[in-house]
């Protein structure tokens, strides 16, 4: 059994800040837990809006705290974000997402990251070995 605590974790290297400024993740199980996903406890900074495409990656994402939409750019549509919405990017799918305030959302993904993965030009996470 594993059992952590995310404020312990946001004093270690678990937490990782994106370098454009949109976001922060503690990364609370990853690849070398050998669980076969990682969880992630992320806040999106409020007025945030960004593109990603997890090309190589599935992500799941529950909003706990805050306001936002994503825009699935393969059809143009927007879906409001708040605390109860679960979106799943089960097409890879490339999509844009605004914070209308600071957003609370715990994410998974599959296969597992690493711990040190940040967006490529692409919006994708490189697959690690
Ligand atoms: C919702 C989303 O994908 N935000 C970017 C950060 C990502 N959740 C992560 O690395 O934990």
């Amino acid at each position: 059994m594993i059992v952590r605590d995310l404020a312990a974790a946001k004093k270690t290297s678990r937490r990782v800040l994106d370098p454009n400024n949109n976001w922060e993740s503690v990364r609370l199980l990853l690849k070398d837990d050998k669980v076969g996903f990682s969880f992630h406890i992320t806040t999106i900074y409020r007025g945030a809006e960004f593109q990603m495409h997890y090309q190589n990656h599935f992500e799941s994402v529950y909003c706990m705290v805050g306001e936002g939409e994503i825009e699935n750019l393969a059809d143009g549509k927007n879906h409001p974000i708040k605390p109860g919405t679960l979106y799943i990017l089960d097409q890879h799918d490339k999509h844009i997402l605004r914070a209308f305030s600071e957003m609370q959302m715990a994410c998974v993904f599959n296969p597992p990251l690493s711990g040190k993965e940040v967006h490529n030009a692409e919006g994708a996470y490189e697959l690690t070995e």
